[in-house]
């Protein structure tokens, strides 16, 4: 295994694949790769990618790839496939947008999909994510819908999060009610060739301005006392047409100047710690649920059954189950 892990090392872009692999299917051997490759993580910049379905999030990350490229960087993409019967082709659909980084040996794209991922998908990405940063990846792109804890929570790596809207996407209300203001760090205005671009980035910005809430971190859970928004915090609205690649490069200037806020303020560097904390202690909990399921699973099933028939309370099941566990750890 520590071979796979110096193979990583050495920039080998088909040990990254087969360690991705390892890490969906669940393999031991991935515990013990990562083991051996988390004391070379933290280098990756993570930047995540996040709007709904169509908005552009492939093609504008297809862009960003091409300039981190041009830069001389290494890259990462992880996509997340939504996998529901709407947006099938999604995964498709990413692939080819990314079409023409799929001979460069310097940019890695994978996607992965959300069915029956029950909470495994985040600890799937951060471990991939991890897996890039040691291959040597400067720039990881993360490419998720902003909807569902699933999709939000494999945010949580991420130092920089950009929400991709676009014109006639609603008020400023509903972009509330999904809770993007508090996510994003940079807007991406995209498809600002369609009418009412002007108009949705005045709402935004008026929305913005009103009422940006403290910082919520993704992760659920685990809300961190991070510090309120700032006027200097206050996101960057930057209109692109993808497409075109319009826009791009100020994009790119206002996801580096949020990487520069982070590290060199005061309230960047509590954020920062705050989002580290978050995504430990989500991978933690997954982490020991995961272990612990396992122990219990066909007494989990055993009492299911029987709390389903109605033959003994909930509360009197776990305990019971806890107890077992106790005393399978004292023998
Ligand atoms: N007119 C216009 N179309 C765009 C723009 N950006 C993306 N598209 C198109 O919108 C569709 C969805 O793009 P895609 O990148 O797959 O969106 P995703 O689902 O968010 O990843 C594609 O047909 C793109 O060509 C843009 O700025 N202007
Ligand atoms: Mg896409």
């Amino acid at each position: 295994m520590h071979e796979l892990a110096q193979r990583i090392l050495t920039g080998d872009p088909r040990a990254v694949a087969r360690a991705c692999r390892l890490i969906d299917e669940r393999s031991p051997d991935a515990e013990a790769l990562l083991r051996a490759l988390f004391q070379k993580t933290g280098r990756a910049r993570v930047i995540g990618v996040t709007g709904a379905p169509g908005s552009g999030k492939s093609t504008l990350t297809d862009g960003l790839v091409a300039r981190a490229r041009a830069r001389g960087e290494r890259v990462g993409v992880l996509a997340i496939d939504p996998s529901s019967p709407f947006t099938g082709g999604a995964l498709l659909g990413d692939r080819i947008r990314m079409q023409r980084h799929a001979a460069d040996d310097e940019v890695f794209i994978r996607s992965f999909g959300t069915r029956g991922a029950h909470g495994g998908l985040a600890r799937s990405t951060t471990a991939c994510v991890q897996v890039l940063d040691v291959w040597g990846a400067r720039t990881i792109f993360i490419e998720t819908v902003g909807v569902g804890q699933v999709e939000v929570d494999v945010l949580d790596v991420a130092e920089t999060v950009v929400v991709v809207v676009v014109p006639g996407m609603g008020d400023d209300v509903q972009a509330n009610k999904a809770g993007i203001l508090e996510i994003a760090d940079v807007f991406a205005l995209n498809k600002a060739d369609h009418a009412g671009a002007e108009r949705a980035e005045r709402e935004l910005a008026a929305a913005l301005a009103l009422g940006r809430a403290p910082v919520k971190l993704a992760g659920g859970h685990h809300h961190s006392a991070a510090p309120a928004a700032t006027p200097e915090d206050t996101p960057r609205i930057v209109r692109t047409v993808a497409t075109r690649e319009e826009g791009l490069d100020a994009l790119l200037a206002a996801i580096d100047e949020h990487g520069i806020w982070l590290r060199t303020t005061e309230p960047g560097a509590e954020r920062r710690i705050a989002r580290r904390r978050a995504s430990a202690s989500r991978q933690l909990s997954e982490l020991v649920t995961a272990r612990v399921l396992d122990e219990l699973t066909p007494r989990l099933a055993e009492l299911a059954a029987r709390v389903g028939e109605a033959e003994i309370d909930p509360h009197t099941a776990s305990e019971q189950m806890l107890a077992e566990l106790r005393e399978k750890r004292r023998s």
